[in-house]
């Protein structure tokens, strides 16, 4: 029996291990030195004014924190440098240095107001698996700035940024949990509701207060009626004075907490995500097996080695140069001809006023075409594309082209640092490796896009060692590759109001006298100008085109604008703000052969007060070796709250072969983690081949679906303390209201680049099944009468798509027996039921047989699935059912109340009332059931409501 427990917990460290040899090295350029955390970037938002406080107070935290994350980490980890990234606008000082590679949107952390006076919770952007890196650390200027928030998240510190640090350098999880605050427990056969926290040692009492405009009542939590947990809006309030030393990733506002919770502290009962997403083991475990981990060893001191350092950079004008491949292979495939009409819309509509561009052409050497011109005036951008190249012929020297590039931004810089040159090439070129220090040691950012399938192999080595960004376009016409490349090179300066943001690129082949025709959707969040472009890739006269905006009015051929540079692209500017709506286009071809026509509809935010709504889309690795799966990220935000309902579609278009259509979903199953955070996943699996693919994502949002939601990850909002017998509460969360959120909302288009990722080692021949069905991660239960009602989302028969074979149900008194020793545990019956398509929502009811069900009696269930290759599932979240009869004597009148006042913080801005938190535990009508037993859910959280 011990054998298969231990062969069990191998197993599920294995697949965590194997996590952890995939690396994510999008963004942070952060690197670890005998246990120093270096190159930590924190970046704080180009629109915040000038204050230096805010530097002040985050150069306090972070050295503070320093020396709580070493003794945290059992004197492992420490934090020796941090740069800090001060926008453009705050007046220059003599200490500031330049920004190199570093940027605001690669940033670690970033300062930045909340959208909506949303409120000053710090959270990680994590959307990982267990074990993966976040995005970044999210700070408000009021939580840097506004002392009295110490009372809520313990201090900036020793506390809250190493919870966040956590987060996001070793991807555990928060061991609270809003959405399921309460779980049931048995403890020497008696049975009892208890707080979700970790550890369990945590003393505190069961609280719900009432308030009346500045008075509050307090007293102790009833049980729900029909959930048989504590009520709604009962809140765990915890003993100020304790001696529980975990954990960090529950509160870690706690004095006493100055650990994570460990093997022995843990509590795997506990209904979080750190359970959830990690097998029920604990964060310090997860850490313990972090590459971080065991590449350092304890350090023998007491404290930090080092004390903090930090840098002071500041962001300065945008340098950008094109840097064009004109070799003779780009004569072929009409390369050249495209690489022109897609650089015409960077030149024309994506790069931002005030920039400065410079345009070098390479073959077997290198031409300047354009000196470094600031984009001061219209005429600017119409003067520059009159540089673009035309013709092709000669060899390719890439190291040529880079070093001229570098020439051309140093006519206005003494030094390369912090500019940009935007690398194209479709050639091979053995040479590249001369040039690769010198770029790495630039401090300029180089932005590679791969043409057709012969592009040099090392290319993306350029964009991979100066933080740059990679792109890939095949020669295929319909797929707007090299358009949506440059489309996707906006500056990363954070500074969102200048942007360019692409709402269409489509493309298709129209038959001669044939239509094609579309909606485009202009929100209100942008519509300054706004670029129609209509391309062909035949004729050299435009198609017939009309496009009609919302309010009828009608554009023509004639009113698009052909450049006499490029017969073959149709341009029309939008004049102030364009009309709210939908755009309804209709295309004719004309020419006497079918050819491919295209639209690309670019805009700009309408205006400074209102965040666009925006898509990142990406994958969750640069390189894969198949048969790791991979999987398609796109994230949906305006400001900084998720936006859900959105249509999301991904296109991955492989170098040879036709493009994988895929629907990401925002449903908390298969490879998305969490239900409604605006972080629409997929997996990917349909690998066609080696070599570069390309990820493209189009989203659609309509009025009636499309709604804003909340971030989570957050620091958890300690409801108050109990200190010497005395309860003190704090100042409920601000909330904003659902109805505030929802009417800032209407229908919208958006298009997004993910770039471009490198597969190896998929077998040439035909692909034998490799991909087990995902797991399983929303199992719920219901009791109904005296029978158990399981439910799920169906995985597939490859991870999340296709159709599993069957599946395996086991049931077991212990929890932990079931993740470790599945096979061992007693089996449901389940010949009746067969899966359903990957993504449908299960249903199965069944009477447990030889159980004694009586109070105090918890059964947990698991599920895995297995496909007809024989391929099976990991162990799903574990279900747990428990009958729990409350104790009579809790009745709400017998117990002392008191009047309080709110302590902390009286913010104008705080609601009257306090907010109804719902306690959303799924839990069934009880029916009949004459004993009122509870059933009550271990992993049932729905983790986005309130
Ligand atoms: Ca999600
Ligand atoms: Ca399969």
């Amino acid at each position: 029996m011990t054998k298969i427990v231990e062969k069990g917990t191998m197993r599920v460290f294995k697949s965590l291990v194997l996590l952890f040899l995939v690396p994510v090295v999008r963004g942070s350029m952060v690197q670890l030195k005998n246990g120093g955390y270096e190159d930590i970037v924190i970046a704080i938002n180009p629109e915040l004014p000038e204050d230096h406080n805010i530097i002040r107070n985050i150069k306090d935290m972070v050295k503070e924190a320093s020396t709580y994350l070493f003794n945290a980490t059992k004197q492992r980890f420490f934090f020796k440098a941090v740069k800090i990234i001060i926008p453009q606008h705050w007046l220059p000082k003599s200490e500031y240095l330049s920004v190199k590679t570093e940027s605001y949107d690669k940033a670690d952390v970033i300062v930045a107001n909340p959208y909506l006076k949303y409120g000053d919770d710090p959270y990680t952007l994590q959307y990982g698996g267990c074990g993966e890196k976040g995005r970044y650390i999210h700070f408000t200027p009021d939580f840097l700035l506004n002392d009295t928030l110490y009372n809520i998240y313990g201090s900036r510190g020793t506390k809250v940024f190493v919870h966040e640090w956590a987060h996001l350098r070793w991807g555990v999880f928060d061991e609270y949990n809003n959405d399921a605050p309460f779980y049931v427990s048995v403890n020497s056969g008696k049975a009892s509701v208890e707080a979700t926290r970790c550890s369990a040692d945590i003393t505190g009492k069961y609280i719900v207060q009432s308030c009346t405009g500045n008075n509050c009542m307090t007293r102790e939590c009833d049980y729900d009626q029909q959930t048989k947990l504590y009520e709604a809006g009962c809140k765990f309030v915890p003993e100020k004075t304790q001696n529980a030393p975990a954990s960090i990733m529950y509160m870690q506002s706690l004095p006493s907490v100055v650990e994570f919770c460990d093997q022995s502290t843990h509590n795997e009962k506990a209904t979080n995500l750190q359970n959830k997403m990690c097998n029920y083991h604990s964060t310090w475990e997860v850490i313990m097996n972090s590459t971080d981990f065991s590449n350092t060893s304890p350090i023998n001191s007491a404290s930090p080695p080092f004390e903090t350092s930090f840098s002071l950079l500041q962001t300065k004008d945008r340098a950008v140069c094109l840097v064009l491949d004109v070799s003779g292979s780009m004569a072929g495939y009409n390369r050249i001809k495209h690489l022109y009409q897609a650089a015409e819309i960077f030149l024309l509509q994506i790069i931002e006023m005030g920039s400065w561009v410079g345009i070098v052409t390479f073959e077997s050497t290198a031409q300047i075409t354009s000196n470094l011109r600031q984009i001061v005036s219209e005429n600017v951008r119409q003067d520059l594309i009159k540089y673009l190249p035309k013709s092709a012929g000669g060899g390719t020297n890439i190291c040529a082209g880079v070093r001229k590039g570098f020439e051309v931004i140093k006519q206005k810089y003494s030094n390369l640092d912090g500019s940009e040159i935007v690398l194209l090439t479709d050639g091979e070129d053995s040479g590249m490796s001369i040039c690769l220090k010198e770029v790495e040691d630039s401090g300029s950012i180089i932005h590679t896009i791969a043409l057709g399938p012969s592009a040099a192999p090392e290319l993306e080595q350029f964009s991979d060692m100066t933080g740059g960004l990679k792109f890939y376009a095949t020669d295929t016409v319909d797929s707007n590759g090299l358009q949506d490349a440059f489309s996707g090179i906006s500056s990363g300066s954070g500074n969102i109001s200048e942007q360019s943001i692409q709402l269409e690129s489509t493309a298709q082949s129209v038959a001669v006298k044939q239509w094609m025709n579309g909606t485009v959707t202009v929100d209100s969040t942008v519509g300054k100008d706004t670029f129609f472009v209509v391309t062909w890739d035949r004729s050299t006269s435009p198609p017939d085109i009309l496009l009609r905006d919302p309010k009828g009015k009608e554009y023509r051929t004639s009113n698009f604008t052909v450049s006499d540079l490029n017969l073959r692209t149709a341009r029309l500017n939008i004049a102030g703000t364009a009309e709210v709506g939908d755009w309804l286009y209709w295309i004719q071809n004309n020419h006497t052969v079918s050819q491919v026509i295209s639209m690309i509809v670019t805009s700009r935010p309408a205006s400074l007060a209102v965040p666009p709504v925006t898509v990142k889309a990406h994958m969750n690795k640069d390189t894969n070796n198949f048969p790791n799966p991979m999987v398609i990220y796109a994230e949906v935000s305006q400001g900084f709250l998720p936006v859900l309902g959105a249509t999301v579609m991904a296109t991955v278009e492989p170098q040879t072969g036709s493009a994988v259509e895929l629907r990401l979903l925002d449903d908390g199953s298969g490879a998305d983690i969490t239900k409604n955070d605006g972080i629409y996943s997929k997996y990917f699996t349909t690998f066609k081949g080696n070599g570069r693919y390309n990820l493209k994502v189009h989203i659609q949002g309509r009025n009636q679906t499309v709604r804003l939601g909340r971030r989570q990850s957050r620091a958890l909002y300690v409801p108050g303390y109990i200190e010497n017998g005395e309860i003190k509460i704090n100042a409920p969360r601000p909330e904003v209201s659902d109805d505030e959120i929802q009417a800032k909302l209407g229908s919208f288009n958006r298009v997004a680049t993910g770039g471009s990722f490198v597969v190896k080692n998929v077998p040439s021949g035909g692909i034998i099944d490799v991909f087990p069905p995902c797991k399983i991660t929303d199992l719920e239960a219901q009791f109904e009468e005296d029978k158990i009602h399981l439910s799920w989302t169906a995985p597939g028969n490859d991870l999340d798509e296709g159709q599993a074979d069957r599946y395996i149900i086991k049931m077991s008194e212990s929890l932990l027996d079931l993740r470790n020793t599945f096979e061992d545990a007693t089996s449901v019956n389940t010949s009746s039921l067969i899966p359903k398509p990957a993504g449908t929502k299960e249903s199965f009811q069944f009477k447990p047989e030889n159980v004694t069900i009586e109070n105090g009696t918890i059964i947990y269930f698991a599920i895995r699935a297995i496909d007809n290759a024989s391929l099976t599932s990991e162990v799903s979240n574990v279900v747990q059912a428990a009958l729990f009869v409350p104790p009579k004597e809790s009745l709400p009148d017998t117990l002392p109340t008191e009047v309080i006042t709110k302590s902390v913080p009286t913010q104008e801005s705080l609601p009257d009332t306090i907010p109804t938190e719902v306690i959303t535990n799924s839990v069934p009508k009880q029916g009949s059931f004459l004993l009122r037993f509870l059933l009550m859910l271990s992993m049932t959280v729905s983790m986005f409501q309130y």
